[in-house]
């Protein structure tokens, strides 16, 4: 049993500007004079205390930073990508500077082992990096015509206003992610992140707006609004925002894609996952585990990224199980800020219900649980949210095993031939990330050619969370179909423009079509 001593946050939250109660409207100051009553409060789920307040954007104030951004707008995009990728720099520099008190505040806010909370922060600065390169690059294509005297190309121009809606388990990250390449890009961003870390976000634009200030930038290039689905709900309808660019559950996607896609907006959803590694009797075990127990239990199961399932051959079954039950027995669950521990709470008690929920579906349709599950309670373990990571032996078919539960919960399955193994791992609506363990260059093949993962993550001896950000992040089916971070992601935050001009003293028309005057 372990006990937690009492945490003080209060350097943390100095250092990041976070106070009592925090007036999340803009720019996380008060500068519309707020005094709105209706406030979120922040609980930790690593002690259950109360953090601070933020307050709720009322439809008021959502209007006034709309025209905050508008204007914004105007500005920045005249200002050179460059220009634009130098304050990005400037954000990143100010990030590696408070990538410790931040990490601390994912951390404590959200639930996440430290090393995972600095390891947030870590992405939103490489992501600043990539855009920063980025906004030397933009390119757009030059083509031949097949008129004389013309010249063709396409270039790309910034879409406007990106409304970001971000989920608590990513609390900064995502949002960085998507605001980087916005801002390079010349859009301006408006940011609902999660009611369950509202002050990840306040501590974000805090840090942000000393960079705007110091560069006698308009605040409105970067805005918060705070509240539940009624704020996201406002976003998706306003056709003054070009592009809704939401990650959470599938069901959340749903309704925000057919509102955007009813406006004739665009979206890039990053949605539900449930991921599954394939471990061939050519797997080499230690990579197996480490790879495997890291992805089921990191952020304790709360990634989109998080393994779920664990198609292993059978003639190796009895041994992976017997590595996954000693590697089970030797994690530390406990608060999340000392990194002697892998494992923390989950965000709240709903999601506690939630695996509860999962586990006993499970066994009911029959699996069988091979490292039992369990609510931890006792001193230290307070807020009620500590779970215990758990294996379920299960068939595949079982609907529980389709669904994406957001909790410590690994399946385990059989199976004979690869096919089947990779018909198994398909089998389910979600398309995200995927893995499979094997040395045999014939396996790996199989498993990354067209007939093979349908996901939009396919690693090989690698897990199937811990994405770097240089890739294109994201998933087919049920997980949206978006793509953020690295590769050409970026082209969704531009819109393309193809331009012929004519330098001839003729205008011959394209497919030979005669019109004489
Ligand atoms: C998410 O869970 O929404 O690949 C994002 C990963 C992280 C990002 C996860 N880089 O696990």
């Amino acid at each position: 049993m372990q006990t937690i001593e009492k945490i003080d946050m209060s350097a943390v939250l100095n250092e990041l500007g976070l106070k009592e109660v925090n007036f999340g409207s803009s720019s996380g100051r008060d500068s519309f004079g707020n005094t709105s009553e209706n406030l979120i409060a922040s609980y930790s789920p690593v002690d259950g205390a109360l953090i601070g307040k933020v307050s709720t954007t009322t439809k008021e104030e959502y209007e006034k930073i709309m025209s905050l951004a508008a204007d914004a707008y105007k500005t920045w995009r005249k200002m050179p990508a460059p220009k634009r990728g130098e304050i990005v720099r400037q954000y990143g520099e100010a990030l590696r500077k408070h990538k410790d008190a931040l990490g601390r505040l994912v951390s404590y806010e959200m639930g996440k082992s430290l090393q995972e909370g600095w390891g947030e922060v870590q992405e939103m600065i490489d992501i600043c990096d990539f855009a920063v390169g980025l906004s030397r690059q933009l390119y757009g294509l030059s083509m031949h015509s097949e008129r004389p005297d013309h010249r063709m190309y396409e270039q790309w121009h910034p879409l406007g206003v990106v409304g970001i809606i971000s989920a608590f388990n990513f609390p900064v990250a995502v949002w960085s992610w998507n605001s980087a390449l916005a801002w390079v890009c010349g859009d301006v961003c408006i940011w609902k992140g999660s009611e369950k870390a509202p002050l990840c976000a306040v501590a974000c634009q805090n840090i942000l707006q000393e960079v705007l200030e110091a560069n006698d930038l308009p605040e409105g290039i970067s805005c918060i609004v705070t509240g539940d689905y009624k704020v996201g709900e406002w976003m998706t309808n306003d056709t003054r925002i070009p592009l809704i660019s939401a990650t959470g559950s599938t069901r959340m996607g749903r309704i925000v894609g057919q509102a955007v896609a009813g406006r004739f907006g665009r979206s890039l959803l990053e949605l539900g996952g449930n991921n599954a590694i394939i471990v061939t009797p050519n797997a080499d075990m230690k990579v197996m585990l480490t790879a495997a127990v890291f992805g089921a239990v990191g952020t304790a199961g709360q990634r989109c990224t998080t393994t779920r399932r664990l198609i292993v051959q059978h003639g190796i079954y009895d041994k992976v199980k017997e590595l996954l039950t000693n590697a089970y027995g030797q994690l530390r669950i406990g608060n999340p800020l000392d990194t002697n521990n892998h494992v923390g709470p989950l965000i709240d008690k709903l999601a506690v219900d939630q695996y509860l929920h999962a586990i006993s579906e499970a066994k009911k349709a029959g699996g069988r649980e091979l490292v039992a599950g369990g609510v931890l309670s006792g001193t230290g373990y307070d807020s009620g949210c500590y779970v215990k990571p758990c294996i379920i032996e299960v068939d595949a078919q079982y609907d529980i095993v389709k669904h994406e539960t957001f909790a410590p919960i690994l399946y385990l399955m059989k199976y004979n031939e690869l096919d089947e193994a990779i018909e198994m791992q398909n089998d389910v609506p979600q398309g995200l990330s995927s893995a499979i363990m094997t040395d045999s260059l014939r396996e790996a093949e199989q498993f990354l050619s067209c007939a093979g993962s349908d996901c939009g993550i396919a690693n090989v001896n690698i897990g199937t969370s811990g994405a770097e950000i240089g890739g294109a992040f994201g998933g087919e089916k049920e997980t949206g179909g978006g793509r953020e971070s690295g590769s050409d992601s970026w082209k969704f935050y531009m819109r393309r423009q193809t331009n012929t001009i004519n330098y001839g003293t003729k205008v011959p028309l394209a497919q030979g079509i005669k019109f004489d005057l």
